[in-house]
């Protein structure tokens, strides 16, 4: 712990920071997020904002964060432009009502664009830490994201040391900068276990302005229990793996595993703990969240890598922290430029498992974006890893909104993954397997297996209208499902023309 870095409230961190700053922000989903510095930020722009001045800051962040940062900050309007990926519900409201300007963006693509100056100079950075000493070398918390970049790029630094967090997450990270072209390096990650880089970020001490001292756990918010639906979509992604390895598909030594995050990936990923036909894995994926632990304990998952521990204050405490020299050979977190780099999921062959928010009858996927307009969440990591996987699964349940929303549509009102990276959609009705085929063939295989009942005759119309062409798509139609839940509140009963 440093003496000579000063100590400073979370008000007098906050007030060196001026209207108009572009802030680097540690955190990636709730873990490891800077939380006191922030909501301080959030009291102060309000009572700039009483007084009559404008008061609006820039953010950059690893990924989502916890409500104390980006909830509190779009409370206050504090922010002006935000990027590259959010969950908070105020925050979401913001950006959706045009008050916040939001760059949606790869999250492997993200530490190059700031070192390169493409997203503009970081004035401030605002890490949070579990320990920092006098030579300005900083322990991380429970995400890396972005944080040794924005710590490295920043001109001046404030550091939430978080008592919360025990200093033993010493040896938990794997810190690897890449040059950028021309004189990028191969990235020597050969095994999900290999360590490539050092234990903490060391920057220069002089840039650190103060130390603000908190205690408070991750706003982590854990998982629902797995329901009937979100167990029966598992049970098919671990069945169709189980399957891929018996016809040798997959190889026998397996290959390492990326998961998405959510209730689905959640449930997806107690699947694959529960089926006997799947092997023992490793995880190289960007999250590492609950159900993950479970499977470390009982000897399933023998090692799992990513960019945060995304795990719910209780069993973080009592489950890794009471037991740290268990986890700390099982669990590595790195960078997320490492993480989610193409260059690694293509080498490693990672079976990526993410979640859409609609499919269309053709393989192209909407992650992001509800009826074509209101931003959900962002694309996150599932780009990075989609492309480049060896097998690349979408998972969804078939309806939403209590059966109102077909998630299989004519087609997706908004593009995240297109038809030529995805390779199989699985719901609770069932599997598409879209490798080799054609557009009319996949049209068939994602109506039949994975549509939701209620809506394959409607589809089956649709896809029968155009009687020419490679992919048959009526321009007058491809959106009439989604144009009548707009205009009824239901996708049943659609017209079409
Ligand atoms: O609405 O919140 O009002 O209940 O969307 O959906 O079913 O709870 O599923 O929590 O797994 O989230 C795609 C958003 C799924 C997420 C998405 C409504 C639904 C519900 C949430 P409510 P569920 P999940 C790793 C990789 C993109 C980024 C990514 C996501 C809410 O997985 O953001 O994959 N993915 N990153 O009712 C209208 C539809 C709908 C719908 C669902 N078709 N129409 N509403 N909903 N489908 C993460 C990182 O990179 C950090």
């Amino acid at each position: 712990m440093s003496s000579k870095i000063p100590t400073l409230t979370a008000a007098e961190a906050a007030a060196l920071i001026n209207h108009g700053s572009t802030i680097g922000v540690s955190g990636f989903t709730p873990a490891g997020a800077a939380k006191v510095v922030p909501t301080a930020l959030a009291a102060r722009a309000r009572a700039e904002h009483e007084a009559g001045r404008p008061f609006k800051v820039a953010v950059v962040s690893g990924a989502s964060t916890g409500d104390s940062l980006d909830g509190e900050l779009a409370r206050a309007d504090a922010l002006s432009w935000r990027t590259p990926y959010q969950t908070n519900k105020s925050l979401r409201a913001a950006i959706n009502a045009g008050q916040v300007q939001f760059f949606d963006m790869h999250l492997s693509h993200v530490a190059q664009q700031i070192r390169r100056g493409f997203l503009g100079k970081i004035n401030w950075a605002i890490v949070e830490a579990c320990d920092i000493t006098d030579d300005g070398e900083i322990t991380l918390t429970t995400s890396v994201g972005n944080s040794p970049t924005i710590l490295n790029q920043a001109e001046r630094v404030i550091i939430e040391l978080n008592r919360y967090h025990s200093p033993k997450l010493r040896g938990f990270h794997d810190i690897y900068e890449p040059l950028d072209p021309p004189f990028r390096k191969v990235i020597p990650i050969e095994k999900p276990t290999d360590r490539i880089g050092v234990e903490t970020v060391k920057i220069d001490p002089k840039k650190i302005v103060g130390i603000v001292e908190s205690n408070a756990p991750d706003e982590v918010g854990g998982f629902d229990p797995a329901d009937e639906l979100t167990t029966k979509i598992g049970a098919n992604v671990a069945d169709f793996i189980a399957n891929e390895i018996a016809v040798g598909r997959i190889p026998r030594e397996f290959l390492p595993l990326q998961s998405g995050v959510g209730n689905i990936a959640n449930a997806v990923l107690g699947a694959l703990g529960a089926n006997p036909d799947i092997p023992n894995f490793q995880m190289y994926s960007e999250v590492i969240q609950d159900s993950v632990i479970g499977l470390i304990r009982s000897g399933k998952c023998t090692f799992a890598t990513g960019t945060s521990l995304t795990i719910a204050p209780d069993l973080l405490k009592n489950t890794i922290y009471a037991d740290m020299e268990f986890f700390r050979p099982r669990l590595l977190l790195r960078p997320q430029e490492i993480t989610n780099n193409p260059e690694m999921v293509r080498r490693l062959g990672i079976i990526t498992m993410n979640t859409a928010i609609e499919a269309d009858i053709f393989g192209n996927i909407n992650s992001t974006h509800i009826m074509g307009n209101n931003l959900m969440n962002g694309i996150g990591g599932s780009g990075d890893f989609t492309r480049n996987a060896y097998i690349s699964i979408f998972t969804c349940p078939s309806a939403a909104k209590g059966g109102k929303i077909s998630a299989i549509v004519p087609f997706a009102s908004h593009l995240d993954h297109t038809e030529h990276d995805v390779q199989v959609i699985i719901t609770e009705q069932g599997i598409a397997d879209l490798r080799g085929k054609s557009p009319a063939e996949r049209s068939l295989e994602i109506i039949n297996k994975c549509a939701h009942p209620d809506y394959r005759d409607a589809l089956m119309r649709y896809r029968e209208m155009t009687k020419s062409g490679q992919t048959k798509t009526s321009l007058a139609n491809a959106f009439a499902f989604h144009q009548q839940f707009l205009a009824t509140g239901d996708m049943h009963g659609v017209q079409m023309h």
